[in-house]
């Protein structure tokens, strides 16, 4: 394959500093495909998505865009597009089948191979250990709920670091552990589909005690040189007024959206407020001495995931709700603009509000976009191309609001588009394509659409052509 020409007269209007990461991002269980190969088993998606009901069109990860076998293919387009670093996630039940014990050595090749390629090609690999696909046998001794799960996933930490551990440069822990927990357990849309705000809470609590044992694996197992991270999935939460009704809604959700990680993770402690707003569903003594000291393992960056904003007020969700303790007292309006094919409002504002956030609250951490992109109904046309320049909007919008923090003095250090190909969208099946990579599921073949040509174009320049 030839790299694409990006050659442009144009220069960078918006430029971003010099060694900013370019990255693009996936998921294990939605592209990879290779289900029951090589010793994997089954983890808590495969269970779900065979579930009548779960999953638009009884869609499953069994296949997605096969990744597990196109991998080279795959690595091969990230080079034309000259991404610097590709986040891909490790898949729990295809390295440590049971979440117990031994490793399965063709999975840890896999990843090794993946890592090799990608070097070879001079893009860094970023390792996500956890992207939601918990091996169904640990769901089965009680999922994240129950606490044991954490110390199985800070032993899986340790298997991938002795394996990779010369190869892989940054290291994520979890990825959006609230959706882990509340999509999960909260409100069942996601897997295992467990529907308590109990469950919920206490999974919430056992990701953050995962995290903390693994950075504190991992910071023993890797070279000095490895970076180790946490991508959270933060809510830029809006009230609609200024009423303090709708004010004391926005900071439930906060609470339950945003600190129940951060405050952890970062500071040690759970957010106050947050013990008061769920107290009719616990006196969380689930939380044991030391846990939230473990949970503040030091980290060099924090990954952000952003989509778009939520408006709230006072008022009532529907139940299930995955906002335990809020679920009785906020409302979540329709906030203004256009719509993706998610249906999730386009407001680029809203990643710029929460990036100078953390620049004022997380003094001296570093940051990085390790999730942005949006679903559209994409399709190749007669002729091959596959036009999205609603995408190349949304995308532009969003990189020129992170250019925006950068000016305001927030530490972006780099920023990955999801996705780099159209892939298993969960609850959603294969009716959403967030890729900038088209793939035809029933061939298997992957055309760059526009966006991918522009986003090759801003990596070539080193940012934005217009502001
Ligand atoms: O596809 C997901 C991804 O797995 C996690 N973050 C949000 C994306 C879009 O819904």
């Amino acid at each position: 394959m030839t790299a694409l020409d990006t050659r442009t007269d144009t220069p960078a209007v918006l430029r971003f500093p010099e060694g900013f990461r370019w990255g693009t991002a996936t998921a294990a269980y939605q592209i990879e495909g290779a289900a029951a190969e090589d010793g994997r088993t089954p983890s808590i998606w495969d269970t779900f998505s065979r579930t009548p009901g779960k999953v638009r069109n009884g869609d499953t990860g069994d296949i997605a865009a096969d990744h597990y076998h196109r991998v080279d293919e795959d690595i091969a387009l990230m080079r034309r597009l000259g991404v610097t670093d590709y986040r891909f996630s490790i898949a729990w039940p295809r390295v440590q089948p049971t979440g117990r014990g031994p490793a399965v050595r063709k999975g840890l090749d896999f990843y090794r191979r993946l890592a090799d390629s990608l070097l070879d090609a001079g893009i860094r690999p970023v390792a996500t250990l956890y992207h939601w696909d918990l091996p169904q046998e640990l769901e089965d001794a009680g999922g994240w709920p129950h606490r044991e799960t954490a110390y199985r996933f800070a032993e899986y930490a340790d298997i991938m670091a002795d394996a990779l551990g010369d190869r892989v440069a940054t290291w994520t822990t979890l990825n959006e552990p609230w959706c882990a927990a509340f999509l999960g357990y909260g409100n069942g849309v996601h897997a295992p589909g467990r529907t308590s705000d109990l469950a919920a809470l206490r999974a919430a609590h056992h990701l953050n005690l995962a995290h903390g044992l693994a950075a504190r694996v991992l910071r023993g197992a890797l070279p000095g040189s490895a970076e180790v991270s946490l991508t959270l999935n933060l809510h830029a939460v809006r009230a609609r007024s200024q009423a303090p009704e709708d004010v004391d809604a926005a900071r439930r959700i906060d609470a339950v959206g945003n600190r129940i990680f951060l405050d952890p993770v970062f500071h040690g402690r759970l957010p106050e407020d947050l013990v008061r707003d769920t107290a009719a569903v616990t006196d969380w003594s689930f939380v044991q001495d030391g846990d939230l000291a473990a949970a503040a393992a030091p980290l060099d960056s924090l990954g952000i995931n952003y989509y778009s904003p939520a408006v709230v007020a006072a008022g009532s969700s529907e139940s299930p709700s995955p906002w335990a303790g809020a679920e009785r007292h906020v409302r979540f309006e329709p906030a203004p603009g256009p719509r993706t094919a998610m249906d999730w409002p386009v407001d680029a504002d809203g990643l710029h509000e929460l990036l100078v956030r953390l620049r004022d609250e997380l003094p001296g951490v570093p940051l990085v976009i390790t999730e942005n992109g949006a679903a559209y109904d994409d399709y190749a046309d007669p002729s091959g191309q596959v036009k999205d320049p609603e995408r190349v909007a949304y995308l532009h919008a969003h990189l020129a609001a992170v250019h925006r923090a950068l000016a305001d003095g927030a530490d972006v250090r780099g920023y990955f588009l999801w996705s780099l190909l159209d892939n298993f969208e969960w609850a959603y099946g294969y009716s959403k394509r967030f890729g900038i990579v088209h793939v035809d599921f029933a061939t298997q073949r992957r055309t760059l659409k526009d966006s991918a040509r522009w986003y090759a174009e801003v990596i070539a320049r080193g940012g934005l052509a217009e502001s």
